[in-house]
């Protein structure tokens, strides 16, 4: 009689032990991860134990690997799952009525949108329609990362027609005013000095040899364009500043100030975040043109200029070395200036554009070099970028926290043989961004 009292008493022992453990689990899977939070009384009834469960075993793992979440800020025992029913948590009880966040004390949420005044600028992309989903990607990364806060305008150009679609995605997309300019075809085509004979022989030249883009005719007109007469269109000549955003680009930290106020701020005029090498081929006669016109303008060069940055050999050749011009925040004026101006007109002459295959990026990354002052040109490390193939993920664990980065350090190209923007920090003697030995 006596053992079958003690028996009973283990039993009863044991349910209520049974029923703690699962409701200390409970407790700790009311999380982001689950698909729905449990209480205690829906565990017992998945096991059968209480009346009305379910069939059998549920999946409790995970308990211990957000138990300490829990405690964080990924606590999100407030979101309620419609489909939980009645014994769900005490955040669908009626009881607790809605309330605005009232901005005050330690719960205020911070202040929805940048302070203080803009700056007299605009994004800059050239397209086409068929670009739109991929501008669109580049849009709503400028936008979450940045623009959000700041509304500037975003100026689209392309040589032909914007058709109802590009326009209607882009300006859903953009949280400043989106304008649609077309290109004149006097900036978009063959200047009448351009032997076109000649410049055929090279396209088909090109394509044998395989270069990239070697035997295109749009993508020429697309470098002369943003070379010489991008910052000239009637839409640009409203604005000081402009970001040049291209398709398919990714911006991988938040961008927590104004960079059109800084480049103002700090009298730049020219920025970059990756610099890299020029492939030959599309530009073997550059730099003797380059020459030809320092000679003939010695009056456009600058005294504290970036030869260094372009040339190993103060000035006789060209080490190939550009800011990688995808990217660009820079000062339109600078563009209007009568010194860049006579620089493109000076090279367009030479037909480099159509007898080779020149690039817009080594032709501003040559004139920022020798025209500006170095102190003009900026380099933001904390501007996370990628276009295809490169990435430059800002360089120092610290930053791409604070700045809430999704880049991998690993593929930061800045410290890559291939990069010059090693050379960059050295001739300017700027110490080198903390931890880059470790990002080499
Ligand atoms: N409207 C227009 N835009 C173009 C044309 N070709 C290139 N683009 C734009 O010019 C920029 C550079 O072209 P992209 O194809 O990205 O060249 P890559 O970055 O050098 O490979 C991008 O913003 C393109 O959308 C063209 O024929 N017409
Ligand atoms: C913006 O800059 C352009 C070019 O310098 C100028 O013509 C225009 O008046 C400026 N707009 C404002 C509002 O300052
Ligand atoms: C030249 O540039 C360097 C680096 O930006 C700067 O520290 C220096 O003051 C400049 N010198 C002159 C004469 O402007
Ligand atoms: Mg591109």
């Amino acid at each position: 009689m006596a053992g079958s009292t003690r028996y009973l008493r283990y039993i009863i022992a044991a349910f209520f032990a049974l029923i703690f453990i699962f409701f200390i689990s409970s407790s700790s899977t009311r999380t982001i991860g689950q698909q729905y939070t449990q209480t205690a009384a829906d565990i017992l009834k998945n096991q059968g134990i209480l009346r009305g469960g379910g069939s059998g075993a549920i999946d409790t793992s995970g308990k211990s690997t957000f138990a300490s979440d829990a405690q964080g800020k990924t606590d999100v025992g407030n979101v309620v799952n419609p489909a939980m029913g009645p014994a769900s948590t005490e955040a669908s009880s009626p009881k607790q009525p809605t309330s605005p966040n009232t901005g005050i004390g330690p719960t205020a949420f911070p202040p929805a949108k940048a302070p203080g005044a803009r700056m007299n600028a605009t994004f800059v992309t050239l397209a086409r329609n068929s670009d739109v989903w991929e501008i669109s990607r580049s849009i709503r990364q400028v936008e979450d990362r940045f623009n959000h806060a700041y509304n500037y305008d975003w100026v689209f150009l392309n040589d032909g027609d914007f058709d109802d679609t590009f326009k209607k995605v882009t300006t859903a997309l953009t949280s400043g005013k989106a304008r649609y300019g077309k290109i004149d075809k006097e900036h978009w085509g063959f200047p009448d000095f351009i032997d076109q004979e000649k410049a055929k022989k090279v396209r088909e030249d090109m394509h044998e040899r395989k270069i990239i883009y070697g035997d295109s005719i749009s993508y020429r007109h697309m470098c002369r364009y943003e070379s010489g007469f991008f910052f000239r269109h009637p839409l640009m000549l409203e604005y000081e500043w402009y970001w040049r955003v291209e398709p398919s680009i990714e911006l991988y930290c938040d961008i927590a100030y104004d960079p059109f106020k800084f480049m103002a701020d700090n009298k730049k005029k020219y920025s970059f975040v990756l610099s890299l090498y020029e492939y030959v081929e599309t530009i073997p006669t550059l730099w003797d043109s380059v020459k030809k016109f320092m000679k003939q303008h010695p009056e456009h060069i600058a005294d504290n200029n970036s030869m260094e940055f372009l040339s190993d050999d103060g000035g006789v050749t060209y080490n190939h070395c550009h800011f990688w011009s995808n990217f660009e925040i820079g000062n339109l004026n600078w563009l209007r200036s009568k010194a860049y101006v006579e620089y493109f007109d000076f090279l367009d002459k030479e037909g480099g554009f159509f007898y080779e295959r020149w690039g817009d990026a080594p032709i501003h990354s040559i004139a920022a070099g020798l025209m500006l002052p170095k102190e003009e040109i900026h380099f933001f490390n904390d501007i996370a970028y990628y276009h295809v193939p490169f990435t430059h993920c800002p360089t120092g664990e610290q930053m791409r926290l604070d700045l809430k980065c999704h880049c991998n350090p690993k593929d930061n190209f800045d410290w890559n043989g291939y990069s010059c923007t090693n050379r960059w920090f050295d001739m300017n003697k700027l110490p080198k961004p903390e931890g880059y030995e470790k990002e080499q």
